[in-house]
């Protein structure tokens, strides 16, 4: 059965949906059919408020004008080009643009269509790199407990949550984990970066040295770990892991699909943390959700280490159909722009101090046993309900969208990312909103 113009499509059984609870959304779906600015609206025609930028991407809001004529403009102009062996203007400009705005020393750019596509894109550009090198003994990759990396193969590899990689047989070999830095009994309700765990990043010393650093390529790490309920590195935790890192001659990767593009209230992870990768990790918020896009960002010292040999033959064997796709580079290009108009790769700063003010005014409601925030990413930790974990954090979510705010959980912990637009009253009304469902919940 289908009826193209429903409002609510009239089966749902075709569409299995990723991470979600299917059999259950389908008996009573939630579906949002628009959106402007801070807003989405439900099929039942309420609004309700973005707490979480879509999935972490909407970072400027939702329909801003100059992205959705960019893309409509680009798609009866140039609407696909091949990606290999040819190019358009506008991919080499955005990747241009991407260089002016990361940290200094981050110089070429590769394009994919997700954050888990850019992930594998740097995994294999570390791996080759040690290749071209001649230090082709450097095949292991350090993840560490609790990340989120995608969903691809490497990704999960390399990632540390459980539920992720378990049904998925024996993944990439030679990977380790360092240990994960979330620490209640010591940090509960830090406002900021959390005292604690600091020589939490010695465990990379103790993991080279058990493996070698000859056999190691890479350590890849979230600056801020947010898919997995947000988890704030402890202060100097990442400069320690550069200098190890550095010292060994293995490459730091900062997958910043969550951090990037103004999420901390600077431009990039790196950039709050004082710390510069040697490949960094992008997507979400490079086109505002709008268009499927990533980019990984390298230093030049490991391009031109490529950039060898004849010069008609392919330096790396790799990319995508879609990589620099130009309706996606538009999208990317317009959306630089509007958080340019609007400062909003650095509003997080500044709104920050709001938003933290507000979440930490949520200590002592129900079931709160953690509250964690950094630039305009908050979380809330509740106390799991005993045989049921999930339960009590999942019932909060569908309370929210009730009364009009999307909030995200996972595990037992609510996160909040709104995007960078929010006002102050916004931020008071989601506190409040949530303030509501925590008292409302059992
Ligand atoms: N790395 C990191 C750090 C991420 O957060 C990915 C890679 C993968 O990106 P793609 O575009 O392949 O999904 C992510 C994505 C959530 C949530 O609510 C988080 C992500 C995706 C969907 C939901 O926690 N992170
Ligand atoms: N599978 C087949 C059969 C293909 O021909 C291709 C690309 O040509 C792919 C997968 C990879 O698709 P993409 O480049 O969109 O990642």
């Amino acid at each position: 059965m289908s009826n193209s113009n429903a409002v609510v499509p009239n089966d749902l059984s075709a569409f299995w949906m990723p991470f979600t609870a299917n059999r259950q959304f389908k008996k009573a779906p939630r579906m949002f059919v628009a959106a402007k600015d801070m807003h989405y609206t439900t099929s039942d025609g309420r609004q309700v408020l973005d707490g979480t930028a879509g999935l972490w991407c909407v970072n400027a809001g939702h329909a801003r004008p100059k992205i959705v004529e960019a893309i409509a403009k680009q798609a009866a102009e140039l609407d696909y080009a091949p990606a290999f062996q040819m190019g358009h203007p506008k991919a080499f400009e955005l990747a241009n643009r991407l260089v002016d705005i990361s940290p200094d020393g981050l110089d070429h750019v590769l394009f994919t269509n997700s954050g888990s596509e850019s992930v594998e894109t740097a995994l294999k550009v570390a791996l080759a790199y040690h290749r071209v090198k001649g230090e082709g003994a450097r095949t292991r990759l350090i993840g560490r407990e609790r990340a989120y990396h995608g969903v691809n193969f490497g990704g999960i590899s390399v990632g540390g949550i459980v539920t992720n990689r378990k049904m998925f047989g024996t993944l990439l070999g030679g990977v380790d984990h360092m240990p994960h830095t979330h620490n209640l009994a010591k940090n509960a309700f830090t406002v900021g970066v959390p005292e604690y765990g600091t020589e939490l990043a010695d465990e990379l010393e103790r993991i080279v040295t058990l493996h070698d650093a000859s056999t190691i390529a890479a350590v890849i790490v979230e600056p801020v770990a947010g898919s997995t309920g947000v988890l704030i590195p402890p202060v100097g935790y990442l400069k320690r892991l550069r200098e190890i890192t550095k010292k060994h001659g293995i490459l730091l990767i900062f997958d910043e699909v969550i951090t990037g593009y103004g999420r901390l209230g600077t431009p990039f992870g790196a950039d709050y943390f004082g710390v510069t990768p040697d490949i960094m990790v992008t997507a979400k918020g490079l086109t505002n959700g709008i268009i499927p896009m990533g980019a990984v960002l390298v230093s030049a010292e490991i391009h031109d280490a490529f950039m060898q040999g004849p010069e008609h033959v392919i330096e790396f064997f790799h990319g995508y159909t879609y990589s620099g796709n130009p309706v996606a580079s538009a999208a990317a290009l317009a959306t630089l722009e509007t958080y340019k108009d609007e400062d909003l790769l650095t509003r997080g700063a500044e709104m920050g101090v709001h938003f933290a003010e507000a979440l930490h005014s949520l200590k002592g409601e129900p079931h709160v046993i953690d509250i964690r925030n950094i630039g305009m990413v908050g979380a809330i930790e509740l106390e799991p309900i005993a045989g049921s974990p999930t339960k009590r954090a999942f019932s909060a979510f569908l309370a929210a969208y009730e009364s009009g705010f999307l909030i995200r959980t996972t595990g037992d912990i609510i996160a909040l990312s709104p995007p960078l637009i929010i006002s102050k009253a916004q931020i008071a009304e989601l506190i409040d909103g949530i303030r509501a469902v925590l008292r409302s919940i059992e």
